[in-house]
């Protein structure tokens, strides 16, 4: 299928969000008969449906479930459930429905820039991120795009790329049947989204697609047997190699860690017996042990695009994570204070607490249904004490009972504005020279922030408070 296909249809395109409003123009453009629906009917939502009308786009609101009469075909939003009213509709009609990333599939035309494409429960924005920043000290035309925020419908009209580091949620892939990377990594497999997709297999095998009919290199987590298991399933070119990241030594065909340099032992000439050095693991920013296999996924996957060892490096220092990952605050009197107030649940702050040796560690917030034993039990080594805060603190403190009763727990029964002052406060005098103070809730701050970033921001407020007193 190609541009031509969608000129003259009567399209459906369900969701007035971010990649509704990109795939709705960009049809209307081809010369579609677009309309939008959405359930909602909000102000904002109001707002935005006057600008599309205005261009000839209909857009119905408040009914995100009847099929719109005459529909030819029906274009999703990712976050739509298979299990949609409207597409038990659809199918009742004999209407196919694919999402946003197909049609920037089928857009595509014969030079088209390749997809490098990442998926994954944790790690795939910071990781395309990297892959970006690789490709652009390359001195390629490139862009981050996808889940990550900006739709990339709009990336592949616009035709300026030479290659595309594309992040693809499981949602995007289940909606994307034709699509096909020159190569791709799933950076790992935790049960999420479980709601969405009915049950962890049908999430994995949603993830699985993005290996098909890749064309140069399937990149998997050699921890993570599930991801090597997805690649083995797959239906993937000619000639195309299954490449392994890992944070121990590589074996031949996998990038991993020598020393404390990355070494690449799969695009090399003699895989046996040569090795290419790639980067330091310093050059990786923050160098936790999570955050370097992001960084081995994007190189790998930059590898196997050609592009040089040294870009990798280059591209890897140029590389900045977002505000509240794992963010170093300050040293403050030999104690070192980082902010990972994105760590919003169980598994992110599992890998936030694997990166330092001796914490002290602020948590706490709204629990979303998560239980703490296993986090617990898997960190308490390296625990020397807890600060607790927010709404359902008392599960992480009977956790910390349960599976550390030795670590020293601060309950903070406060939620005013004060409140991340005085955890600081606490903490800081629980550590001793050579900790770290880490802020990684393993909850939701909503119900002492407006959001993480908020959180982050009352973190590093109240150590910089610190930091002056301490002058
Ligand atoms: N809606 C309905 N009925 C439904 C579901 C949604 O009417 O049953 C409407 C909502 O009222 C809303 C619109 O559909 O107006 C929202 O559609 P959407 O949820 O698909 O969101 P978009 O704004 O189009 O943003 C999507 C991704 N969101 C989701 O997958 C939930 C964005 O990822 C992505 O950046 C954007 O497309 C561009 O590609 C966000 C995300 O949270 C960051 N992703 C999840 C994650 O990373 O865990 C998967």
């Amino acid at each position: 299928m190609s541009a031509q296909d969608f000129t003259g249809q009567r399209i459906t395109v369900a969701g007035l969000g971010v990649s509704g409003i990109s795939a709705a123009r960009a049809l209307a453009g081809l010369g579609a008969t677009v309309t939008v629906v959405d359930g909602g009917d909000g102000e904002k939502q109001r707002a935005t449906a006057a600008e599309l009308e205005a261009d000839g786009i209909a857009v119905r609101l408040g009914d995100g479930e009847t099929l719109p009469e005459g529909t030819e075909l029906v274009v999703t939003s990712p976050g739509w459930k298979p299990s949609s009213p409207l597409f038990a509709a659809a199918a009742e009609a004999g209407v196919d429905v694919i999402g946003d990333v197909e049609v920037a599939w089928r857009l595509r035309g014969p030079d088209a820039a390749p997809w490098l494409a990442i998926t994954g429960t944790n790690g795939k924005t910071t990781t395309t991120q990297m892959l970006a920043s690789i490709l652009a000290a390359e001195g390629l035309r490139t862009a981050a795009v996808g889940n990550i925020g900006t739709p990339i419908i709009d990336v592949v009209l616009s035709g300026e790329y030479d290659v595309l580091a594309v992040e693809l949620s499981s949602y995007q892939l289940h909606w994307a049947p034709s699509l096909r990377a020159h190569s791709a990594a799933v950076l790992n497999l935790a049960p999420d989204h479980l709601d969405w997709h009915g049950s962890m297999e049908a999430y994995a095998a949603d993830k699985g697609r993005i290996y098909e009919g890749n064309t140069v290199a399937c990149v998997y987590n050699v921890a993570d047997k599930a991801t090597e298991d997805l690649v083995r399933e797959a239906d993937v070119e000619e000639g195309c190699r299954a490449i392994g990241f890992t944070l121990g030594t590589p074996g031949p065909g996998q990038v991993g860690v020598v020393e404390g340099i990355l070494v690449d032992r799969a695009f090399v000439e003699n895989r046996q017996k040569q090795a290419q050095e790639l980067a330091e693991v310093s050059d990786v920013n923050p160098p936790a042990p999570h955050n370097i296999a992001n960084a081995l996924a994007a190189a790998a996957l930059a590898r196997a695009f050609g592009v040089q060892p040294a870009s990798v490096r280059d591209g890897l220092r140029n590389f900045h994570p977002d505000a509240h990952r794992i963010q170093h605050v300050a040293d403050v009197d030999g104690v070192s204070y980082v902010d990972d107030s994105k760590a919003t649940n169980t598994h992110a702050t599992e890998a936030s607490l694997a990166a330092y040796e001796h914490i002290v560690w602020i948590a706490g917030g709204l629990a979303k249904g998560a239980t703490f034993d296993e986090l617990v039990q898997k960190s308490a080594a390296r625990l020397r004490g807890a600060v607790l805060i927010g709404r359902d603190r008392a599960l992480i403190a009977e956790a910390l009972a349960r599976h550390a009763p030795d670590v020293p727990v601060v309950d903070l029964d406060r939620t005013d504005t004060g409140a991340m002052s005085e955890a600081v406060r606490e903490a800081t005098r629980l550590a001793r020279p050579g900790d770290t103070v880490l802020l990684a809730p393993a909850c939701a701050s909503m119900d002492m922030y407006l959001n993480y970033n908020k959180r982050g921001d009352a973190f590093a407020d109240a150590v910089r408070e610190l930091a002056a007193q301490d002058q």
